[in-house]
């Protein structure tokens, strides 16, 4: 492969950036930039930091810093790569870059170093697209899950369903295609206990599918409640800063402001209303009907009652909006002001669909929080059972579900009492499934989608 470089560190000020090089020529690449005081990089230690000087194509030095060498076969990208360990200033990464682009190597494309390592058979598909979710983590437990998904959890589970597929199915054409062999036939329970396995295990990978995508996106959360009831408020003490303005004057906020926050380990994905209420206002109308659809789209509501105001006729339209979501809660604001005079809300005020817990919480005063927390935490349990298993993407959950309907169709067919080789057909078809999941076997152009995703550099 020819040989790619690209700074592998975010661009800005910073005290190190890390240029990364990998390709058949990496070392004599790295030779011609990189002058360690004795020998050359070509004859350095293997997985070893080496103190040098950085230059430039004229000879000039541009920097001083560290490098390692890395020998094909076990490094990331499966090839003979290297790093260089440089002052963090952009114009020093970009003149290092140049000095290694005039020694032979070219710019990386996005994901080139990943993708390479999987062309090289160091990590499936699954463990590549683990890397993105981990660069692009927003909370623990997606930064954990991916971790262990790196580590290869998911990759095993699938395999473990794919290798049962490929038995029955390898064994089944061994004895027809060598009669004279001494291979057992394949019985008619084997094949079944081999459905039902692989059934069960993506059925269940299928499930956990909502749980990653809530890992990776976040819960779609929306905050309700009448002007003033302190939505904004509760926006900013979950995301920890001033996101949203905060008024006394009823109807500060107009437009939907969205912020995402870590809420109970859960990811929000928090949506800051304008207050509900009738009103003349023009502008301010069109903000409550922005209150509504969100609403409507959104997985969680928290609906808002103003404590010191206490619950009125117009709570009770906001109370129904939010049973509407499929989780609500119910939190009344301004505890700090009510000295333990908690208002009484009669059940005949909630709607139909009760809240799925009811706190109490002041934002300004940063108590009642961490029941909200626990509230959210006990809705998306995100345990680590089950970590680095869950499908986070749709291209894995659309991989599995045509597994999982090819296993079906062969339920089926065996249940109506077909011959193997009909049933191992459909079974075939989920072999192929669950090989596009690993990787196995995906298309060039699908491959270059997937890893031009990713970020220059890595
Ligand atoms: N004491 C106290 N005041 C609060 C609390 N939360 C909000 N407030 C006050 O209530 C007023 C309204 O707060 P906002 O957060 O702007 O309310 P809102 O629901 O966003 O209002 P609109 O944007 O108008 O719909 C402000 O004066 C806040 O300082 C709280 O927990 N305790
Ligand atoms: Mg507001």
């Amino acid at each position: 492969m020819d040989t790619i470089a690209a700074i592998s560190t975010a661009s800005g000020a910073a005290a190190i950036g890390v240029i990364r090089i990998s390709g058949d020529d990496a070392f004599t690449v790295l030779d011609r930039v990189f002058f360690p005081a004795g020998k050359p990089m070509e004859q350095q230690e293997n997985r070893t930091m080496v103190y040098g000087e950085m230059r430039d194509s004229r000879g000039d030095v541009i920097d001083r810093g560290l490098a390692v060498r890395f020998t094909a076969p076990n490094c990331y990208t499966g090839e003979n790569s290297a790093e260089l360990y440089c002052h963090g200033a952009p114009l020093v990464l970009r003149l290092v870059l140049e000095a290694l682009f005039a020694a032979g190597a070219r710019q990386a494309e996005a994901g080139e170093f990943t993708r390479r390592a999987f062309l090289n058979g160091r990590m499936d598909l699954t463990e590549a697209e683990a890397v993105a979710d981990l660069l692009t983590a927003e909370s623990t437990a997606a930064a954990k899950n991916a971790a262990a998904q790196l580590g290869g959890a998911l990759r095993r589970r699938i395999e473990a369903v794919y290798e049962r597929l490929m038995d029955i199915s390898a064994r089944f054409y061994a004895v027809v295609d060598y009669p004279d062999e001494d291979i057992e036939d394949l019985s008619r329970e084997e094949i079944e206990s081999a459905l039902k396995f692989a059934e069960l295990e993506l059925t269940e990978l299928l499930g956990s599918f909502q749980r990653g995508r809530v890992l990776k996106q976040g819960v779609a959360t929306v905050l309700l409640g009448r002007p003033n009831a302190g939505k904004s408020s509760l926006l900013n003490a979950l995301v920890g800063f001033d996101r949203a303005i905060v008024t006394d004057i009823a109807g500060t906020t107009r437009d939907t402001v969205e912020e995402k926050a870590e809420v109970g380990g859960v990811l929000l994905r928090l949506i800051d209303t304008a207050g509900i209420r009738e009103t003349e206002d023009t502008v301010e109308r069109m903000g409550v009907e922005r209150s509504r659809s969100a609403a409507e789209s959104a997985e969680l509501a928290i609906a808002l009652i103003d404590g010191e105001a206490g619950i009125t006729d117009e709570d009770r339209g906001v109370l129904e909006l939010a049973s509407r979501c499929e989780h609500w809660i119910l939190a009344v604001s301004k505890s700090d002001k009510l000295g333990g005079n908690v208002p009484l809300i009669a059940h005949a005020q909630l709607p139909e669909k009760l809240p799925a817990a009811c706190v109490q919480l002041s934002s300004v005063a940063r108590d009642g929080l961490a029941p909200l927390e626990d509230a959210i935490r006990a809705l998306y349990p995100l345990g680590s059972e089950g970590r680095g298993t869950l499908l986070t993407n749709p291209r894995q959950a659309d991989a599995v579900t045509r597994a999982l309907h090819a296993l079906q169709r062969a339920k089926a067919a065996y249940r109506a009492g077909l011959t193997p080789d009909a049933i191992l057909t459909d079974a075939e078809d989920a072999i192929s499934a669950l090989g596009e999941l690993s990787g196995k076997n995906l298309r060039e152009d699908l491959v270059h989608a997937i890893f031009s995703r990713f970020c220059v550099g890595k």
